[in-house]
C-alpha cells in the first residue's frame, strides 16, 4: 500500500515547543581520551591478530602506492558494534546494550603537506578518489539525498568543526580500509563516522605539535562520542546514539551499558561465564536506511516522537524533556509518570488507553489529539528527515519500546550474577535459556510491534533456533542486516556449519567459502576507537 502522506524536505531547523531541553553529559569515562596504540596486540584479540596484522599490512602498502613520497603519520580506527538487546530505544533514551566487534574502519593519514588538500582514497576500488581543498571544508555542505561514500567523513569533518570550532584542519591524505559489512545493521557508517572524527581530530593536533610523535589526547572519548552521534545526522539519519557510543568506548571481554538518561555513559557489563558465545549471521539483504530512511527508520523517530508528545498532553504531564532539539521522549513519558507513583506496567496500560485505535492514527487524528495544526507537526517532526506514511503505529510502537526497555534491565540483571550463583544441576542450562528467552521476546517483539525484520531475518532466527541456538534475533535497525545468536562455546563452530548449509548455500546457492566466512562469524567483543601510531603490526 502507498503511503498516502509525504512529508516534504527543506532545510529549516526544527523548532520544539518544550522549554526544556535535556543535557546528554557524558560521565564515567567523560575525562578518559581516546587511546594511542603502538602495538595491534593491544587493539585486537590473539586469534583475531594473524588476520589483522596480513590485513594492515596491505593497508600500509595501499598507502604507499596512494601517496609514494609520504609518510603515513598515524592510523585512526573506529568499530562497529553487534547490540545484545534494546533495538530501536536508544532514540527514546532507554538502556541499550551492544558490544563493540573486531570487524572496524581504519583510516591511514599523512598530515603535514602544505598544498592544502584533503584527499581521500579507498582499498575498495568501487569508491573512487575524492578531494576537498581544506579551506572550503568549514562551510562544505553534505547533500543527504545522494548516496556518496565521502559524505560519512565529511560528516566527521562537521563533528570535528562542532568539537574545536577554531581549529584549522590542516592538509591530510587518507587511506580509508572498511572491514564492516554495509547494511548490515552492524553499524559501519558510525564507525566511518567517528574513525573521520577521530582522524581530524588527531591531524588538527599532530599539526599543532609536529615534533611530538605521540598525538595523545586529541581527544576524549564522550566528545568523539557526542559529536559524532549529531555529525551523522548530517547523511540524512535522524539516529539515536548506541552505535557511536559502543564503538568508541568498546572494551575487550566485555558489552557495554549504554545510559542515555540522565547523561550518557556507558559501563562495561563482564560475561560470568565462559560458556557461551554470540554468533552474528549477516542475511545478506542490504538494509539501507539511508534510502529507507522515510518508510523505516525516520519514520519509527517520528513515531515514538509523536507518541511520547501525545503521552504528555493527554495524561497531563507537562512539557517533557527535548532529545537533541528534536521532540520528547517515551523515557520522558516513564520518568514523568514514575514521579507520580505509576510503574511502568502502568504506562503500558496508560499507552493501550490512550491508543486505543489498533488500525493506527492518520496526520488529521494526530493533530487533534496534540492539539497542534497538521502544519505545526510536519514542520517539527518531519522536516529535516522527511517521512512517508499512511497511519502513524503510536500504540505498537510504544508498546516495543517500553516493553524492550524492560527487557534490557532484565537481561542486565541475568548478566550481573554467575549461572553457579544459582541451584540445582542443570543452573547453567537454566541461565542461558532465560537470556535466551528476552532475546527471543525482542525478535518477536521487533517482528510483530515494531515492524522490522523481514523474511530473511525470519528464517536466519529460525533456523538458528532449530540448530542449537538458545535464542537469536534481528540485530540493529533490522529490514535485513543480521541476526545474533546466543549459542555453547562448543557448540559454536557446528552451528556456524549448520547455518552455512541450511541459510546460505540454499538462499544462495554457488556462494564461495569467503563469503560465508565473512557473513556469519563468532564474535568477540573489543576494544573501541583507537589511534595507532608505530610499525602497525603485532
Ligand atoms: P544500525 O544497525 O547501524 O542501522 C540503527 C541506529 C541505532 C539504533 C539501531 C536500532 C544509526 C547510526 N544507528 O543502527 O542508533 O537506533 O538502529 O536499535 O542510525
Amino acid at each position: 500500500m502507498s503511503p498516502s502522506y509525504v512529508s516534504t524536505t527543506t532545510t529549516s531547523t526544527i523548532t520544539t515547543a518544550s522549554p526544556q531541553t535535556l543535557e546528554i553529559d557524558a560521565i564515567d569515562d567523560a575525562a578518559s581520551y581516546v587511546p594511542v596504540i603502538s602495538s595491534l596486540s593491544s587493539v585486537y584479540s590473539a586469534s583475531a591478530l594473524p588476520a589483522q596484522e596480513g590485513r594492515w599490512a596491505s593497508l600500509v602498502a595501499c598507502f604507499k602506492q596512494f601517496y609514494p613520497a609520504e609518510d603515513l603519520t598515524f592510523i585512526a580506527r573506529s568499530p562497529g558494534r553487534v547490540n545484545l538487546i534494546g533495538e530501536h530505544i536508544d532514540y527514546s533514551l532507554f538502556d541499550v546494550l551492544p558490544m563493540a566487534i573486531t570487524q572496524d574502519v581504519l583510516i591511514a593519514v599523512h598530515v603535514g603537506d602544505t598544498d592544502g588538500k584533503l584527499v581521500l582514497n579507498n582499498t575498495d576500488p568501487h569508491f573512487p578518489s575524492r578531494t576537498f581543498n581544506v579551506a572550503d571544508l568549514k562551510d562544505i555542505e553534505i547533500d543527504a539525498t545522494v548516496h556518496e561514500w565521502s559524505n560519512y567523513f565529511l560528516a566527521g569533518v562537521k563533528g570535528a568543526f562542532s568539537l574545536l570550532p577554531s581549529a584549522e584542519i590542516p592538509s591530510m591524505h587518507c587511506v580509508i580500509d572498511g572491514r564492516i559489512p554495509t547494511g548490515a545493521g552492524l553499524s559501519s557508517s558510525s564507525a566511518f563516522v567517528c574513525a573521520s572524527l577521530l582522524a581530524i581530530a588527531t591531524a588538527v593536533k599532530a599539526a599543532a605539535s609536529p615534533s611530538s610523535t605521540t598525538f595523545a589526547n586529541a581527544v576524549t572519548k564522550s566528545d568523539l562520542v557526542q559529536s559524532a552521534i549529531v555529525s551523522e545526522r548530517h547523511v540524512g539519519v535522524n539516529s539515536g546514539g548506541m552505535d557511536q557510543s559502543a564503538s568508541v568506548f568498546g572494551v575487550p571481554g566485555h558489552a557495554l551499558r549504554v545510559q542515555f538518561y540522565p547523561q550518557l555513559k556507558a559501563s562495561p557489563v563482564a560475561f560470568q561465564s565462559d560458556d557461551f558465545a554470540f554468533v552474528i549471521a549477516n542475511t545478506l539483504v542490504v538494509a539501507d536506511k539511508h534510502v529507507t530512511g522515510p518508510i523505516h527508520y525516520n519514520l519509527r523517530v517520528v513515531e515514538t516522537t509523536v507518541a511520547a508528545e501525545i503521552l504528555a498532553k493527554q495524561c497531563g504531564l507537562g512539557p517533557l524533556p527535548i532529545r537533541d532539539g528534536f521532540g520528547g521522549t517515551l523515557r520522558g513519558v516513564v520518568e514523568a509518570f514514575k514521579a507520580r507513583g505509576v510503574d511502568m506496567t502502568g504506562v503500558m496500560d496508560k499507552v493501550k488507553q490512550v491508543f486505543s485505535k489498533q488500525e493506527g492514527y492518520t496526520l488529521a487524528e494526530t493533530a487533534e489529539l496534540l492539539g497542534q495544526s497538521e502544519l505545526e507537526i510536519t514542520k517539527k517532526y518531519m522536516t529535516r528527515f522527511p517521512v512517508r506514511f499512511e497511519r502513524f503505529q503510536f500504540r505498537a510502537r510504544a508498546l516495543h519500546v517500553l516493553d524492550e526497555a524492560r527487557r534490557v534491565e532484565k537481561f542486565c540483571e541475568l548478566l550481573a550474577h554467575a549461572p553457579a550463583d544459582r541451584s540445582g544441576d542443570d543452573a547453567e542450562e537454566k541461565y542461558l535459556q532465560d537470556l535466551a528467552s528476552i532475546m527471543t521476546a525482542s525478535h518477536k517483539s521487533c517482528r510483530a510491534l515494531f515492524d522490522c525484520s523481514c523474511e530473511e531475518l525470519d528464517e536466519l532466527v529460525g533456523l538458528a533456533v532449530a540448530n542449537g541456538a538458545y535464542g537469536s534475533r534481528l540485530t540493529g535497525a533490522g529490514w535485513g542486516g543480521a541476526t545474533v545468536s546466543l549459542v555453547r562455546k562448543d557448540k559454536a563452530n557446528d552451528f556456524v556449519q549448520c547455518l552455512k548449509e541450511e541459510y546460505y548455500s540454499k538462499r544462495y546457492p554457488g556462494i564461495s567459502e569467503d563469503k560465508m566466512n565473512d557473513a556469519i562469524c563468532i564474535t568477540e567483543p573489543g576494544l573501541g576507537s583507537a589511534v595507532v601510531v608505530g610499525n602497525y603490526s603485532a
